[in-house]
């Protein structure tokens, strides 16, 4: 029997956004149920708190009528939306809500929203460094790991939010609306999930869809697909690019200069940045661009930049061995990632790329492999094709899992070459996330010492 007065949510996916969702709504008195593929077993007590919170817990699968007895569907971003329960709940007009929109409807702070389909998760938290460097409380979150959920319940004071966004949820925000929203790029990812790179393109530009004219839309203007939708941007619209004086931030000599009609222009050094690449440098001109949106002087943008350390995984130098360079870019899921890793370097590259394919094209390889590929060592699930497509064009090899090809790239490899893992695809095949697929690669490296 339907309790008066509380709408009954459904929960659909218990891993980082489910849960936390699930955990704001009982907090909030609301009648929760909640759904996973996954049986209790598999969750190691994860759920532990939510069920004695009053959660119904309905797992190992998904049951239609759960989701027709709901008011609200709340999606994790990892839910295709065309799974069969949603889009028979969908033509029945019940609403479906992703984590991101239903707890952004509960915020009322200014907001940076950061998507792309490369750069995101360091441009987040550059603009998260200089937000704190001006003295300002930022709250980083989204995709880059801390659901705007778990943020809320937390009741950290926070003055901003700064939030990564992938296009998993913005497919899900129906009201979502960034004071700032930035687009890095967009090449091919997740087409998997997607109908076509059109349909990808679409999610990404939807980040600036409900932006009215007070808003800022940032745009990557070396990024053709960027430009080419330009004209579809509501808000007003600011670019960067590499250029000097080509766009709103370019880069002139070694700094970022910041030049937007009404503020004054300024220079950004990149002397002491740890960030290093051309992809590295439009980051960094996206944030400080995002940072002048905010109003933020340039001592905070400067102390920002100066003080990122970078991440992990990300063209991470890992170590040199008889004069091989090895870098760990597990991170790199998608082939316009592997292209700029490439770019990056002047030296022969030895490439370890394979993993779970997201039926992107490969071919984009072919030039920056052209021009700096000693050897390719596909491995993995996506191995065999990736194989097929580049043999004959650069020196192939095809190997069952990492430690395979990392063996066969060592024997190739002389003192001035780069040892690189750029994957192109998920890690899922053989690993529970890129960044174990990375910490492995780096056991590998270190157990060198034993040769
Ligand atoms: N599940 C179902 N039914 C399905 C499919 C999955 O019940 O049909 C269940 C799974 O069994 C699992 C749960 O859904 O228990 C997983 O949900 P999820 O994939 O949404 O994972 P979360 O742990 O909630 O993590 C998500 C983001 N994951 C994805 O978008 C795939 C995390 O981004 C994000 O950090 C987190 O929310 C917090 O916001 C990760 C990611 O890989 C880093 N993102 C992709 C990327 O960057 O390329 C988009």
């Amino acid at each position: 029997m339907r309790q008066k007065g509380r709408k009954k949510h459904l929960v659909v996916g218990l891993g980082a956004s489910g849960r936390a969702v699930c955990e704001l709504l009982l907090s909030q008195g609301a009648r929760v149920c909640a759904t996973d593929l996954r049986a209790m077993s598999e969750f190691n007590g994860a759920l532990d708190s939510i069920e004695k919170a009053g959660a119904v817990l309905r797992l190992g699968g998904h049951s239609l009528e759960d989701f027709l007895g709901a008011e609200t569907i709340i999606v994790s971003p990892g839910i295709a939306l065309d799974i069969a329960p949603l889009a028979e709940a969908r033509s029945q007009g019940i609403e479906i809500a992703g984590e991101l929109e239903w707890a952004s409807r509960q915020v009322s702070l200014p907001t940076v929203a950061v998507t792309g389909t490369n750069g995101k998760t360091t441009t987040t938290a550059l603009i998260g460094e200089i937000v704190k460097q001006a003295g300002r409380r930022p709250f980083v979150g989204g995709n880059i790991g801390t659901p705007l959920s778990r943020w809320i319940l937390s009741k950290e004071p926070a003055d901003i939010l700064v939030l990564e966004l992938s296009s998993f949820q913005l497919d899900t925000a129906s009201t979502f609306r960034p004071d700032v929203g930035v687009l890095l790029n967009i090449t091919e990812d997740h087409l998997d999930r997607y109908q076509s790179f059109e349909a990808y393109a679409d999610s990404k530009l939807s980040i600036f869809r409900r932006q009215n004219s007070a808003d800022f839309a940032l745009i990557n203007g070396d990024d053709p697909v960027c430009r080419r939708r330009a004209g579809e941007i509501p808000g007003r619209r600011l670019s960067f690019a590499g250029s000097c004086g080509s766009a709103h931030a370019s880069i002139c000599g070694g700094a970022v200069r910041l030049s937007v009609p009404g503020k004054d222009t300024v220079e950004i050094s990149l002397e002491k940045t740890r960030l290093q690449g051309a992809h590295n440098r439009e980051n960094i001109m996206a944030a400080c661009l995002a940072a002048l949106c905010l109003d933020i002087g340039a001592a905070a943008m400067q102390a920002g930049v100066d003080a990122f350390p970078g991440f992990s995984h990300r063209v991470e130098w890992v170590r040199n061995w008889k004069g091989i360079d090895f870098y760990d870019d597990s991170k790199a899921t998608n082939v316009g990632a592997v292209v700029k890793a490439l770019e990056g370097f002047e030296r022969p590259v030895l490439l370890l790329l394979g993993g779970r394919d997201k039926l992107g094209a490969y071919e984009p390889l072919l030039a920056p492999l052209a021009a700096r590929g000693k050897g390719v060592f596909a491995f993995g699930e996506a191995g065999p094709k990736i194989y097929e497509l580049l043999r004959g064009k650069v020196p192939a090899g095809l190997y069952p899992d990492l430690a395979a090809a990392f063996c066969q790239a060592l024997r190739s490899a002389a003192p001035g070459d780069v040892v690189l893992l750029s994957p192109a695809c998920a890690s899922f095949d053989q690993y529970p996330s890129y960044a174990r697929r990375g910490d492995h690669f780096k056991e590998l490296i270190a157990g060198l010492n034993d040769f």
